[in-house]
C-alpha cells in the first residue's frame, strides 16, 4: 500500500496519475485541509506536519508516501528522509518517504543527446526553465539548486504563483485563474527582458488543473512539464527495483482518501480535481 500526502487536494492530481499507472497497487490519501495551505507557512512549521502526515499513512499500513506536494518536498524532503527517518523505527521496519522535485528536474532537463552520450547528459543544456511554485517553494530555491548541479549553463527563473494554489482550491471562476497565470508569466517575462521560457515547470500540484491556462499564454514552443505523469514514470522506475512497498496494508480497488477537514465539504471541493466520483472520510 503506498499513501499520498498533500496539504490539500492538489496531491490528487499526482494520485490519479499513480493509480492509473499501478491498477493493483492500493493507495491512501491524506490531505491536510485543516491547515491548508501550506505556501506561505514557516518552514519549520512545513516540516512538522509533513512529518505528522507521513505519520498517520505509516500507521495506515502504508509502507511508502509519496509527497504529492512541492511545498511539503521542497522544505520538508530531505530533513524527513537524512534526520528523522533514521532515527525512528519506522526506517527499520523499511518505510520510506519520496519527494517529487527530482523527478520533476530530471525530466525537465532531459535532452536529445542524453541518449547517445549518457556520460554528458545535461551538461550542454542552456535552455531558459521557468519553474512556477508557491512562495514556499520558490524561496527554498531547490528547483534552481537542483536544475544548476545538472545544467550549469541553464538559465533559470522562478517565479512565485501568488494566490494561484489557494484560487484553484477554492474553487475560483475560469476569469480569476486565467489573470493569476497570466500575471505569472508576465513575471517570468519581465525577468528574462521577454524572452519566452524554452521549458516550463509547473511546480505545484495544483497547476496541472489550470495546465490550459498557462498553455494559453505561454508560445506553442515552450515546453510544459506534466509532473503527475513524470511521478508516476518516476515511481514506476523506483517500484522496479522496490517492489516491496506496494505490499502489506489493506486491499483497496480504489484509492482511500482522508481528510484532516471537514469531509463533505471536501468531497464537494474535490470534484474539480478528479473525473471519478470521489468520497473523503
Ligand atoms: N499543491 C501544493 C504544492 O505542490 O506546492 C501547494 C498547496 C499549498 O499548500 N498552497
Amino acid at each position: 500500500m503506498i499513501g499520498v500526502f498533500d496539504s490539500g487536494l492538489g496531491g490528487l492530481t499526482v494520485l490519479g496519475a499513480l493509480a492509473r499507472r499501478f491498477p493493483g497497487v492500493s493507495f491512501v490519501y491524506l490531505g491536510d485541509h485543516a491547515r491548508v495551505p501550506y505556501g506561505d507557512r514557516a518552514s519549520d512549521e512545513i516540516v512538522d506536519l509533513t512529518r505528522a502526515g507521513t505519520e498517520a499513512l505509516f500507521r495506515q499500513g502504508c509502507r511508502l508516501v509519496v509527497l504529492g506536494c512541492n511545498t511539503a518536498t521542497a522544505v520538508a524532503a530531505r530533513r524527513l528522509q537524512q534526520e528523522w527517518l533514521p532515527a525512528t523505527s519506522w526506517k527499520a521496519e523499511g518505510r520510506n518517504v519520496l519527494g517529487i522535485v527530482a523527478p520533476t528536474v530530471e525530466a525537465a532537463t532531459q535532452t536529445p543527446w542524453a541518449v547517445t552520450s549518457p556520460q554528458y547528459p545535461q551538461k550542454f543544456l542552456t535552455d531558459r526553465i521557468a519553474v512556477f511554485g508557491t512562495t514556499r517553494t520558490i524561496a527554498s530555491g531547490v528547483y534552481a539548486e537542483e536544475i544548476r548541479k545538472r545544467c550549469p549553463k541553464v538559465t533559470v527563473i522562478q517565479q512565485v504563483a501568488a494566490e494561484l494554489a489557494g484560487a484553484i482550491e477554492h474553487g475560483s471562476d475560469e476569469v480569476e485563474l486565467d489573470r493569476l497565470v497570466k500575471r505569472a508569466i508576465d513575471g517570468v517575462l519581465a525577468q528574462s527582458d521577454g524572452e519566452p521560457p524554452h521549458r516550463a515547470i509547473l511546480g505545484c500540484t495544483h497547476f496541472p488543473l489550470v495546465e490550459h491556462l498557462f498553455r494559453r499564454h505561454l508560445p506553442p514552443a515552450t515546453r510544459i512539464l506534466s509532473q503527475p505523469e513524470v511521478v508516476a514514470d518516476s515511481l514506476e522506475d523506483y517500484l522496479s527495483r522496490h517492489a516491496r512497498y506496494t505490499e502489506g496494508g489493506e486491499r483497496h480497488s480504489e484509492p482511500v482518501l482522508f481528510t484532516t477537514g471537514a469531509p463533505d465539504a471536501i468531497t464537494e471541493r474535490a470534484r474539480i480535481f478528479s473525473q471519478a466520483p470521489v468520497s473523503f472520510s
